[in-house]
């Protein structure tokens, strides 16, 4: 929550609440006409309606969690098991049965809540990893509201993400949002390949499309609220004497007394992700490497306490106390120690005072979502001074690279870059943060959270606009009346994933009775011409459909056989070309296991539904790139389909062929269903009056829109009881 909620003696305070999130979000909450969902940090046994009126007032909504739900969801599964999973630091990661029902659990609460507060809400926002399963919780009960979702921390890898045995119902849980958003494209990408490897949807650059809807994933790296940190310290500056922070009035005497001090500034949540302990180590092999600064540098360390239930917490506590203690042991004079460390936080204002104060700030989390702390340090700078030092592993440093990177756990290249950041000349100082400024000030914590919303409601937009494609009974009546009215007309059916599902091999994809009869009913009526209009080789369908009384057209439009008759080319076309294609294919099967070739007469295709799907794809990118030049002066062209990669004669589409059909004779009415890109071709060349169905929620320029071929067999089955 954006806000605190204490408790001292029945008396009930509010305080803003620190963190990354919070701190980012407070000011979008007043942006916007919302109520804000969470949990106040007040468990349940308390006097409940005083904390609910407070918190009202400040917009707020508590959802109300017990001392086993803190302990078990929030400092269990939350901060036991993802937080340090999604930081790479498996070793004190969790798998605990009870931790994961009490997730569910509390993640329903929230569920809940929100219910009860659904009357005219329209969009949810949704943040980070303690609510991973709600998106899709809200999804169910209330399908038609827009959710869009944010991780404030990393998304592991695949490799790790594997290991957690809730994977798959974490990622479910996600999928229920319409729009995820992560700090990184390099978050986004694990996301991406979770997704793919664990649920093996189809990915289209950054959409996933489900049986039901297509969510939209991207980056929107967070900002700060620049103009609040740089304002804040010009006016700290003009504080006379007496109204000075004590932090700056310390930090002013202290230069006075020794002028030639530099303040070297680390500022974090006491968490093992923040890399304290590196931190403080380089420090001391700074001091050792380069004595000459040892009465000249002072590291002024605030470690704000956090998540203090969690044994980690109160470990790496202790720890980073010995450190400090060892090294102030090791170089303090009776005037100077080189550490100066607060275990607390300090308002607002002394932070901002000790990031334009401090001429160098060290930050160097081993891993990090994105980390403010060093965007606030450069906002902050009011006379332009001032040297970042940032580790590579912080979000922030995809942006940041005008700032000095290091590798957190090289402590000898932090000691180095500590010694550059002192002798830095003030004019590649200014020059850098500049950039730096000019990029956050632009690219502010407003400007990323209209932009989140912005893309939410572009998504809404579109789902709004895929639904209403959406074959409703309503416009099925429309469509048998149409059909009723008409006196001859033509079905163009495509056949995998129109009117049968996918398989692993596409030999097993036979059509079963259901099918048939479906078909032979449709073709009995004699005001009826039943195309089946495919991408498969001639000899396949000649087993499976030669005898029927169907006209079969196949590899996309080259062969032609009506009922009854041989099989005819549609144009005459040439295929000298597969020997030389063939052998770069063989290519790719031999280095893509579960790859393999399939011949057609005109046309060779790789598939690689059976392989991993990320190796899979990546071969299928390299194997377009490679086939495009090869193909370039041949008059070729390479069809994309559903996990394949199609070679084929030019010019020879499904809308080509389907006219040619539509030549013999006039028709009435026209019907084509088809559920990929192929099929686009068929729609796109028909004419506007033709009915056209694509099965599947992506992208179209058919009319209308099925889930799937099951459906796609029902409204068949309508058809066929029409006359
Ligand atoms: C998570 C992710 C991601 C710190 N000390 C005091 C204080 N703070 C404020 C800072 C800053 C915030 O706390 C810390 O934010 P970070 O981003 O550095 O880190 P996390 O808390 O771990 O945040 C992180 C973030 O979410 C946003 O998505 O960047 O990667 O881990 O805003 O100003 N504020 C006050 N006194 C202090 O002593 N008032």
């Amino acid at each position: 929550m954006p806000v605190q909620v204490q408790i001292t003696e029945g008396n009930i305070e509010v305080t803003p609440s620190v963190g990354g999130l919070a701190t980012g979000m407070m000011s979008v909450n007043q942006t916007f006409d919302s109520l804000w969902i969470g949990w106040s940090g007040v468990v349940a046994d308390v006097n409940r309606k005083q904390v609910d009126i407070a918190l009202k007032k400040e917009g707020c909504v508590d959802v109300q969690l017990t001392h086993e739900d803190v302990e078990l969801y929030y400092e269990g599964f939350s901060n036991k098991t993802i937080w340090p999973l999604f930081h790479y630091f498996n070793q004190f990661v969790e798998f605990d049965e009870e931790k994961w029902q009490a997730y569910k659990r509390v993640n329903r609460k929230f569920a809940d809540v929100i219910a009860e507060n659904m009357e005219g809400v329209d969009k949810i926002w949704i943040h980070d990893y303690h609510l991973l399963l709600l998106p899709q919780m809200v999804k169910e009960k209330f399908p038609d509201v827009t959710i869009g979702f944010f991780l404030h921390i990393p998304f592991p890898s695949y490799e790790l993400f594997r290991i957690i045995p809730w994977r798959t119902e974490i990622i479910n849980g996600m999928l229920g949002a319409d729009l995820l958003g992560f700090h990184t494209f390099d978050y986004e990408r694990h996301f991406m390949s979770s997704v793919r490897r664990l649920l093996g949807y189809d990915i289209n650059i950054n959409e996933i499309s489900l049986p039901k809807r297509i969510v939209k994933v991207d980056n929107f790296p967070m900002g700060i609220d620049y103009d609040k940190f740089h304002e804040t310290a010009i006016e700290s500056q003009k504080h006379s004497i007496r109204d000075k922070s004590e932090v700056r009035k310390e930090l002013e005497r202290y230069s006075l007394l020794y002028p030639e001090t530099r303040f070297i500034l680390s500022i974090d949540r006491l968490d093992y992700t923040k890399g304290l302990i590196n931190r403080l180590e380089a420090f001391e092999l700074f001091l050792q490497k380069y004595p000459e600064y040892q009465e000249k540098v002072i590291l002024v360390m605030l470690a704000v306490p956090s998540r203090i239930g969690v044994d980690q917490y109160q470990q790496m506590k202790s720890e980073v106390d010995e450190v400090v203690g060892r090294i102030n042991g090791e170089f303090s004079t009776i005037n100077r120690t080189p550490i100066w460390y607060f275990f607390r936080s300090l308002p607002f204002e002394n932070l901002v005072d000790l990031y334009n104060y401090c001429e160098i700030a060290l930050i160097t989390p081993i891993r990090d979502g994105m980390n403010l702390v060093a965007k606030e340090y450069i906002a902050s700078k009011t006379d332009g001074r001032g040297v970042l030092i940032l580790s590579e592993m912080a979000g922030a440093s995809k942006e940041m690279s005008e700032a000095l990177i290091i590798n957190p756990n090289d402590k000898a290249q932090i000691a180095d870059t500590i010694k550059k950041a002192i002798d830095m000349p003030v004019e590649e100082q200014m020059e850098r943060n500049a950039i730096l400024q000019e990029r956050l000030k632009r690219y502010n914590v407003g400007k990323w959270a209209s932009d989140f919303l912005n893309s939410l409601d572009k998504v809404r937009l579109r789902e709004q606009k895929s639904l209403a494609k959406r074959l409703t009974p309503a416009s099925k009546n429309l469509i048998m009346k149409k059909y009723c009215q008409a006196d001859y007309r033509v079905l163009f059916l495509d056949y995998d994933g129109t009117l049968t599902g996918f398989k692993n091999n596409p030999k097993h994809a036979r059509p079963d009775q259901e099918l048939y009869d479906i078909l032979d009913n449709l073709s009995g009526n004699p005001k009826n011409k039943v195309v089946l209009i495919s991408g498969r080789d001639k000899e396949t369908f000649q087993e499976w459909f030669g005898n029927r009384s169907y006209t079969l057209i196949v590899e996309h439009g080259v062969w032609l056989k009506e009922a009854g008759g041989d099989w005819k080319m549609i144009e005459p076309i040439d295929d000298s070309w597969k020997d030389g294609i063939r052998s770069s294919l063989e290519f790719y099967v031999d280095r893509t296991p579960g790859s393999f070739i399939e011949e057609k007469s005109f046309s060779l295709v790789w598939h690689y539904r059976k392989s991993d799907p990320e190796l899979g794809l990546n071969r299928a990118i390299e194997l377009k790139d490679e086939l495009t030049s090869l193909v370039a002066n041949m008059n070729l062209e390479i069809l994309e389909g559903n996990k394949v990669v199609e070679i084929k004669n030019r010019g020879i589409n499904k809308g080509k062929a389907a006219l040619k059909v539509l030549q013999e004779k006039p028709t009435d009415q026209i019907i084509a269903v088809g559920d990929d890109w192929t099929d686009e071709f068929l729609f796109s060349e028909l004419p506007n009056e033709a009915i056209t169905i694509k099965v599947g929620m992506s992208q179209t320029i058919a009319g209308y829109k099925v889930e799937n071929f099951e459906e796609v067999r029902g409204f068949l089955k309508q058809l066929a009881c029409e006359q």
